[in-house]
């Protein structure tokens, strides 16, 4: 049990681990794969973190549950959502399990509260003690509780974020469905280029050109992924982009190899 130890903060993103236009359809193989290169990369200290995909956003955009509670009639949208996550986040463990990982699930909506959709107390006693134990805590973005709003998505990024700021990750890999970031959008530019890696001040400038992800993402596509993550990079915790469709691009990136995607420093 070695408290010294800096975990690599991980997050397998919604549009990797499920068929994004196919609601309530898991990637069972994508899923699979994932948790075995997690397993061969063999880190000492793990926090994985899932997004939402095709299973939290359409029950939560149909019930406007990120705007916050209005209507009696979204109280049923916020329990759909929540165990629409805790059916995916299932998967995911089982997954894991098969790989032997001493995988945890741990409930984001019980452990933290938002105000105005930003992540105001968290109690990470429990996360805490996990790893000290060589647990791997799973979270996700979920449905939460929220002072201002009753409640409101927490979106996987912000909680991304967050847990790399507070644990002091080594490093945070986000496994996405593209190779990274682009110079413009490829699927519209051919010469597009991807960018391999990016400070902090290039980022921003970069931001206002990335185009939203055209899907039923509740929680804002690229953007906003990339806006949630900057809190990160600015306390220098290194963050990589990687398109985990691709077999092993996750596996290199965990383990510092070379791999297609985008590095985001702070420097
Ligand atoms: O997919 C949002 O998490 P994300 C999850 O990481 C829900 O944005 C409940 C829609």
């Amino acid at each position: 049990m070695d408290t010294r130890v800096k975990p690599t903060v991980v997050k397998l993103g919604g549009s990797v681990i499920t068929v994004k236009d196919e609601a309530f359809t898991p990637n069972l193989p994508a899923i699979n794969r994932l948790a075995k290169e997690i397993a061969e990369a063999q880190l000492d200290s793990v926090i994985l973190i899932h997004g939402g995909g095709s299973f939290g956003h359409p029950v939560a955009r149909k019930y406007q549950i990120v705007e916050g509670y209005k209507t009696p009639g979204q109280r049923i949208g916020f329990s759909k959502t929540r165990q629409a996550m805790m059916t995916l986040n299932k998967l995911v463990i089982d997954a894991f399990v098969r790989q032997s990982l001493p995988v945890i699930a741990v409930q984001p909506s019980a452990c933290i509260t938002t105000k105005g959709g930003r992540i105001h107390h968290f109690d990470v006693t429990a996360i805490q003690h996990l790893l000290r134990l060589g647990f791997i805590p799973v979270l996700y973005g979920d449905a939460v509780l929220d002072f201002d709003l009753g409640f409101t998505i927490l979106s996987g990024d912000q909680l991304t974020a967050e847990l790399a700021a507070i644990f002091n990750a080594e490093k945070t890999v986000i496994a996405v469905d593209v190779d990274g970031l682009f110079t413009d959008d490829p699927k519209v530019n051919p010469n597009a280029k991807l960018i391999h890696q990016i400070s902090l001040e290039e980022l921003k400038g970069l931001l206002d050109s990335i185009d939203e992800a055209k899907t039923v993402d509740v929680t804002k596509g690229m953007r906003g992924k990339i806006t949630e993550l900057l809190p990160a990079v600015k306390r220098g915790i290194q963050i990589d982009l990687v398109n985990a469709r691709m077999a092993g691009r996750l596996y290199k990136a965990l383990k510092g190899e070379k791999v297609t995607g985008t590095k985001i420093t702070r420097g």
